[in-house]
Formats: C-alpha cells, structure tokens, sequence
C-alpha cells in the first residue's frame, strides 16, 4: 500500500520557511502538515496565518492545518478561504464536532477529525461517516520531541479495522519513526507526519523520504 510521507512543518528551520517547503515538495513529500496551536487547547504557540501562507504559496501538493484551538470554527472557515486541503479539529476541542466535520466539507475541503491518546475509537465511531482523515495522536499534542505512546497502538487497530466501513484514511502523529512507519503502514495506516524524529534530524530529505517509502 502507497503510505504518504507529511512532513511536519513546525519542526522546520523557520529562518527558511520557503526554501525548505520548496526543497521538501522536491524530495517528494506528499503532505504538508501544519500545527496550529492557541496556547488554550494545548500550552504552546505554533505556527500562525503567515506561516501557512508562505507553505501553501511555495508547493502545489496538498496542505493540511492540524488545529489544536479552542473554538475552532472560525479558524476552520479561515484556512478553508486560505486554501487548506484537509481541516483537521480535535474532537475535544468541540461540542459540535459532528457539525463542524460536516461544515467542513460543506467548504469545499477534506473532513479531518483528530484524537488525542485518551480518546477511543468506541467515543467517534458514530461521527466516522463525515470524516475523511482520521488522525490518530500517538503524543499528547502540544510539542514536538515527545515519546511515542504504545498504548495506542492497541486503537489505531480498531481504527483500520473501521477503514473498511467507512472509507477514511488513517494518518499518525506523534515521535514518528522509521520502525513505526513500517509497522503501521504494514496494518494499513495510509499517512505519517514526520517531525524531529524521522526526518528533521536525518539531513538530506529525498534519501530520507526514498528510505521511508520502501521501509
Ligand atoms: C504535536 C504535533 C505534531 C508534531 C510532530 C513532531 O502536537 O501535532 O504534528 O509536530 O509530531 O514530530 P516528532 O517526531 O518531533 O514527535
Ligand atoms: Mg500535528
């Protein structure tokens, strides 16, 4: 199964945000995966309007924005304007998510639903119909360089297994690395957002990406 490659995009060398989007959609990432924090949700401050538009202006592949807001629906309808391919909302951050998944699409865009560790597959598999991406948290979010929590392995199980009946994909974020990406996409995970641990602290990004495809 093809596994797409999103590089994490706060991770990034920020003095050079252009150049390293145009050399990462050159070494063949398929995704670009951008954090978008509040400081209310999670207690960090991550990219912001700016930096979206310098990525999405510098790569025609697909963009995501992982919102890690509270209130998200404003932010929703501004990256969907943006250009924003895929939404992404935390289903703790929303008392209407199944309404805000469906406005999502209503906008033009692909329906991104996110869950943290503590959160269970048995809690959304009612809403699952209005999500096309799933992104499965395998950290607490809120930081990069974390350890990468096994208990959920055990989850994203489950969550292949709803793939079949609801036709989502599956991406995982959270201290992503090489064995991880073999292991889960060998289950069927479709996506992986790649941070410090497999691509920003390996150097060239097309023998990092090469490598990771046919791991
Ligand atoms: C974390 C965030 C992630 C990280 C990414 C970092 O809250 O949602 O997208 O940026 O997981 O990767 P790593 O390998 O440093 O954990
Ligand atoms: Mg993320």
């Amino acid at each position: 199964m093809e596994r797409l490659l999103c590089p994490s995009m706060m991770c990034a060398d920020f003095d050079n945000l252009a150049a390293v989007t145009e050399e990462l959609d050159k070494a063949g990432a398929d995704i670009f995966h951008m954090d978008i924090m509040d400081g209310s949700f999670v207690n960090n401050i991550a990219l912001g309007l700016g930096d979206f538009q310098t990525v999405r202006k510098h790569t025609g592949k697909p963009v995501d924005v992982h919102l890690m807001v509270m209130n998200p629906v404003p932010m929703v309808e501004l990256f969907a304007k943006e250009g924003a391919d895929i939404i992404y909302v935390h289903y703790e951050t929303d008392p209407h998510i199944a309404k805000t998944l469906a406005h999502i699409r209503e906008l033009g865009r692909q329906s991104g639903l996110v869950i943290n560790p503590g959160t269970g597959y048995e809690t959304i598999e009612c809403i699952l119909p209005l999500v096309d991406w799933l992104l499965v948290m395998t950290v607490n979010p809120g930081f990069a360089g974390q350890k990468y929590c096994e208990y959920v392995d055990r989850k994203i199980l489950k969550c292949v297994e709803g793939k079949k009946e609801y036709g989502y994909k599956i991406c995982v974020d959270g201290a992503i690395r090489a064995e991880k990406v073999k292991e889960l996409s060998a289950i069927g995970v479709d996506a992986f957002v790649l941070g410090t641990s497999a691509l920003f602290s390996k150097g060239d990004y097309k023998t990092t990406f090469d490598k990771l495809r046919v791991i």
